[in-house]
């Protein structure tokens, strides 16, 4: 969506075979440039060497989009495995905390920038077997707000974008791959897509300089809050 409004990008992810195709697509559809490196968010020395690393015709980067995260597992906490939970405090908090303490600096020394965290309602409302998924979110809402508070003498805005139930990898990969858990998530209502997410994530960048949308909440119509799905 981005590529589509002319934007050049840098696309960064663990998975490098799907990443490239998309690049070669975006690149040749959209007439724009994009650089695409395989980078694990939650390897701070490579996330460091990146950034600081990038060709010069990347090297400013206007709009950070930390959408990297993840659910891993659905237990009761003391029932837990931590493997899980590193997991997702590695990538959830670490890995955004990691591209972002990198990037930041540059944005203020060009004097322009625009991160925006990908949030969860589940970083304002905490669900049962959820609790350490619930928490990292908790975290991004917090590092959301405390690096507005940070910022708020530069011209670099920070936004946030929590949505509910969203159909993408999401539900495989915290059920590791059992595919009725899975659509059990979205049965008899209907998600949000990755579009719709993409749309708002859109709306958010392109706001006048003097406008910064601080979070927004997105959910589908049939819900109503962590607790309150509709489901036909
Ligand atoms: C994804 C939304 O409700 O599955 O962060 O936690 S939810």
């Amino acid at each position: 969506m981005f590529a589509e409004h002319s934007a050049n990008l840098i696309l960064v992810a663990r998975r490098s075979d799907k990443l490239e195709k998309l690049s070669v697509k975006l690149a040749d559809k959209y007439k724009v440039k994009c650089l695409a490196a395989k980078l694990d968010v939650r390897e701070r020395p490579e996330v460091a060497d990146f950034i600081e690393n990038l060709p010069d015709e990347f090297g400013n980067i206007d709009i950070l989009i930390n959408n990297a995260g993840l659910a891993s597992g659905f237990d009761p906490m003391q029932e837990a495995d931590f493997a899980d939970w590193d997991k997702m405090i590695d990538t959830n908090i670490n890995g955004l905390l990691n591209i972002t303490r990198y990037v930041v600096p540059q944005m203020i020394e060009r004097g322009t920038g625009h991160i925006i965290n990908i949030g969860s309602i589940a970083g304002r409302q905490v669900y049962p077997k959820g609790g350490v998924y619930c928490a990292s979110k908790f975290a991004v809402r917090a590092i959301n707000q405390g690096l507005a508070i940070d910022l708020m003498d530069t011209a670099i805005r920070v936004s946030s974008v929590d949505p509910g139930l969203a159909e993408t990898e999401f539900a495989m990969v915290r059920f590791e791959g059992d595919a009725e858990k899975a659509s059990g998530v979205y049965e008899g209502m209907t998600p949000l897509s990755g579009m719709d997410v993409a749309e708002a994530v859109l709306f958010v960048a392109s706001r006048p300089s003097h406008v910064n949308i601080g979070d927004m909440l997105i959910l589908p119509s049939d819900q109503a809050s962590a607790y309150h799905v509709h489901r036909e």
